[in-house]
């Protein structure tokens, strides 16, 4: 979509940047391959506005794809960083703050009594799943088709995120052997896993989901859902483990198993946790998570697991979170009026799907409940969707199948900007 900035500087780090990184970035989403254009670099951000390097500013709503549910460099967690740093950046030995934010994660999600901290959201499941793997003795998980959980071998597979973006559903490089283990049920739909655990009866450790889908587009948990996923695992001795990844600390407080009140045997967090530093988390019950090493026989290790920067930065967040709870209902109230102005300028040609301050808009006529009616979208039309509001000012998800994030620093006129650009887009269309 050709548009009104100057993108020079950018197309020009774009293919410095193939030299010598694979694609030129260092995550696929990132290349805005889904969206047919060269990726804008980003040079600084604050509050809810982003900087390429051409002067160009944006509104942003990927918000590095969650953990700014602050907005960009909030003072006091800058602040924290940068005195955290002056007293060293990594020690590889415990320290307070570590508990601290243990501690605080307890506090907000009491299911994780005892927690391991890790550097990412694929470190914390890829652990998680290995604790379940050890407590139950059994060797088998079930997925859904379109949920991402991060780039681990065995969960690979039917993945959402990039990986649908990039039609390669099943990565190269994943022997059969790591996913031979791994079962796929499609999400909202109770029998694919019933079925499954009935041809696996006592074969499957865990279960693990993402409460609110949000890597095929946010697709919600139709109405009791999870609370079947939490009986029928119960039922057959596995594990339900919720990917809280991103709805850890987005959907409130306390996540989406306080949001939809079901509490899962295990969690994994990781983005908002770390207020934007690497960190990620999982944790359950204590009988369980005393499994992992030093304490039990279940091996998990990391150089900077739990390191000063990144504490730092995590306690300051969800401190600030705990102060101003009534974060929440705002950016959620602002997330609904963007989904009604999208709504009223597109009407049923889009599909909008909500969850509190998380949404997608698909490009399709059908309602969007799972996978496959969730790659019914329009990708073109997405794609030119995005194009135009890039080039407005507007910076959403380069991918129909990734989330919107709204912060707290999203002020009212933000959100009129961003309507009237919407509305500005149904003209223009209206007029072709
Ligand atoms: P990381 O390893 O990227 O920190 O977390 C992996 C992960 C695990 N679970 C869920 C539910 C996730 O959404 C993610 C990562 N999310 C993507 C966005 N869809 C990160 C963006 C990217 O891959 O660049």
């Amino acid at each position: 979509m050709a548009g009104t900035m100057n993108h020079q500087k950018s197309e020009q780090l774009y293919e410095r940047a193939k030299k010598c990184l694979p694609g030129g970035v260092n995550s696929p989403v990132r290349a805005y391959l889904a969206v047919g254009r060269a990726p804008v670099f980003i040079e600084r951000a604050k509050g809810p506005y982003i900087y390429d390097v051409d002067g160009n500013s944006y509104i942003d709503y990927v918000g590095s794809w969650g953990p700014c549910i602050l907005g960009h460099a909030h003072p006091q967690v800058t602040e924290a960083v940068r005195r955290a740093s002056e007293n060293g950046l990594t020690y590889g030995a415990p320290t307070q703050k570590e508990i601290e934010i243990a501690e605080m994660i307890r506090d907000c999600m009491p299911s994780m009594e005892v927690s391991r901290l890790v550097s990412s959201g694929t470190e914390a499941v890829m652990s998680a799943v290995r604790v379940a793997r050890g407590f139950t003795g059994r060797d088998k998980i079930v997925k859904f088709r379109g949920c991402y959980h991060g780039h681990a071998d065995d969960l690979l597979v039917k993945a959402g995120s990039g990986a649908l973006t990039q039609s390669v559903p099943d990565s190269l490089g994943v022997p059969a052997d790591c996913t031979k283990n791994t079962l796929i049920a499609e999400y909202n739909d109770e029998a694919s896993v019933q079925r499954l655990f009935e041809t696996n009866r006592g074969q499957i450790a865990a279960l693990i989901v993402e409460p609110v889908a949000a890597n095929m587009g946010v697709v919600p948990p139709a109405e009791g859902f999870l609370p079947f996923l939490r009986e029928i695992t119960r039922q057959n001795g596995a594990l339900l483990i919720f990917d809280e990844v991103i709805t850890g600390f987005r959907l409130g407080l306390g996540g989406a198993q306080q949001y939809y009140g079901v509490e899962p045997d295990l969690t994994t967090l990781g983005k908002i946790v770390g207020g934007g530093m690497p960190m990620g988390a999982y944790g359950g019950r204590r009988e369980i998570m005393h499994l992992v090493a030093p304490a039990g026989p279940v091996y998990q290790a990391g150089t900077l697991s739990g390191n000063p920067i990144a504490t730092a930065a995590g306690i300051t967040t969800l401190r600030l979170l705990r102060e101003q709870p009534q974060i929440y209902d705002k950016i959620a109230a602002h997330t609904e009026t963007i989904a009604d102005a999208v709504k009223d300028a597109f009407g049923d040609q889009v599909q909008v799907n909500r969850v509190g301050s998380l949404m997608s808009v698909f490009f399709t006529g059908e309602r969007v409940t799972n996978y496959e009616t969730a790659t019914t979208s329009d990708t073109v039309k997405y794609a030119r969707y995005f194009g135009y509001l890039l080039e407005h000012g507007i910076y959403t998800a380069p991918s129909q199948f990734e989330a919107m994030f709204l912060s707290a620093a999203h002020q009212t006129e933000d959100i009129e900007k961003t309507c009237d650009v919407v509305r500005s887009y149904q003209t223009q269309l209206s007029m072709d």
